[in-house]
């Protein structure tokens, strides 16, 4: 495969950008690799500049649900474009996506727009402190919540991708109200709880774990994180900034039956564009400013360009059984991908249609386990499936998607791909 025009681009770009990207686990480092240099999508295919094509399994990091430049998402962001592209005054748009998510999240009653994940959960967590009175926070090793200063403890993503537990420039006070747990150990909760349970404002935690790889909740882990909150007057937060509208309509919270007090998301409900959002209990919602006192504010913040992308993304998946077909056709594929690697010593976690391959023997329960993972041979994995075509998210600490558009016939063509890792 010739990738000469990608990189001589990054060639170019690192004398202008730091590292060459503009987020750092695009760089490949890490799968020991030089970037692609992307020239167009459709679907599941990707194009880069030297004309090879590789299907997608990152989609822009969850993003497209439905697959790259859907022609409806494409022609309701056209026309709205050429209304013009901002304006810092209401549109209908933005009361028309709120509605949609409300919809699907019921529990988001009121709905705030941002422009990414990070400034979601920045804004959550700042509305739960004004909410409660109070300072801490609690998360869990290995999630990611964006990369706001004081939940770069102990984080996944890009984090851990860097081999680092924390980021250089966030001073030791501004995570000194952050406390960090290992994930699925109620005793650890248990335990923070019963010393300074009146001290916490929040725990937040991805309900289904995808930045440190797949890493699914067990054993009631997420129903007793409900409890002991409500219990001690904490809130909830649910970040689903990759679960919402993924794994089913009403997001992880729908698939497991538990009603966060607060949640964020993000990648779908922007169809592609920097859209995100936070939501909730719309007693807690009613503090934001200009109602209430905890300020919070944005000039691109429900762009109407986002907000038609994502009111054309979310209206598409409305479609009655949409997310069975998409579901029982990732669980057909990820056992298929199970059982030819399985025998290679590789484990493939997976909710719905999320999946992370380990390298690794035993389950894969929480970050220390999946620190077992060899990553030298996810990077050789990684490559193998590469030269075949498929593209698959770049990190050991990331995770994989389906969409609406990968058909069977592709899914099988990459399993086969995946057969023939030797590494
Ligand atoms: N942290 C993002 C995925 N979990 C990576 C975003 C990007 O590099 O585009």
């Amino acid at each position: 495969m010739i990738r000469t025009k990608s990189i001589e681009a990054f060639q170019e770009a690192v004398k202008y950008i730091p590292g060459g990207v503009n987020s750092p686990v695009r760089a490949l480092k890490a799968v020991g690799e030089s970037p692609l240099f992307i020239e167009r999508a459709k679907g599941v295919t990707l194009t880069d500049i030297d004309g090879n094509q590789f299907t997608d399994f990152c989609l822009s990091w969850g993003v497209f649900i439905l697959g790259h430049s859907h022609p409806e998402v494409l022609n309701q962001v056209g026309q709205a474009i050429l209304r013009g592209t901002s304006y810092g005054i209401p549109t209908l748009q933005e009361t028309a996506l709120a509605k949609l998510v409300n919809r699907f999240i019921p529990t988001m009653e009121r709905v705030r727009f941002v422009n990414s994940g990070t400034e979601a959960v920045m804004s959550a967590i700042r509305l739960a402190r004004g909410y409660t009175g109070r300072n801490l926070i609690v998360k869990f090793v290995g999630c990611y919540h964006g990369h706001v200063d004081h939940l770069l403890v102990a984080a996944g993503s890009g984090v851990a991708t860097m081999g680092a537990s924390s980021s250089a420039g966030v001073p030791d006070s501004f995570v000194a109200h952050t406390a960090c747990l290992p994930f699925n150990d109620k005793a650890a909760v248990e335990e923070l709880f019963s010393k300074r349970g009146h001290e916490i404002a929040a725990v937040i935690v991805e309900p289904v774990p995808a930045n440190m790889g797949v890493v699914p909740a067990r054993d009631g882990f997420l129903q007793f994180l409900r409890e002991v909150t409500r219990a001690y007057g904490a809130l909830l937060i649910f970040d689903e900034v990759i679960t919402g509208f993924r794994l089913t309509a009403g997001g992880a919270q729908k698939l497991f039956g538990i009603a966060p007090d607060l949640t964020t998301v993000g990648k779908i409900v922007g169809g592609g564009f920097p859209a995100a959002a936070f939501g909730g209990r719309a007693d807690i919602m009613r503090l934001l400013a200009p109602e209430g006192p905890v300020y919070q504010a944005g000039t691109l913040s429900g762009n109407p360009v986002a907000m038609s992308a994502g009111i054309a993304t979310l209206g598409i998946l409305s479609q009655e059984g949409i997310y069975d077909t998409l579901n029982q056709k990732a669980e057909a594929f990820i056992n298929g991908l199970r059982q030819v690697l399985a025998p290679k010593g590789v484990i493939v976690n997976s909710v719905g249609n999320m999946f992370t391959p380990f390298f690794t023997e035993g389950e894969v329960r929480n970050f220390d386990d999946v620190k077992r993972s060899d990553t030298v041979r996810f990077g050789k994995f990684f490559r193998h499936m590469l030269a075949g075509g498929v593209y698959f998210s770049p990190s050991q600490f990331e995770t994989n998607f389906i969409s609406i558009a990968h058909t069977e016939e592709v899914l099988v063509k990459v399993i086969d791909v995946a057969s023939r890792f030797n590494g």
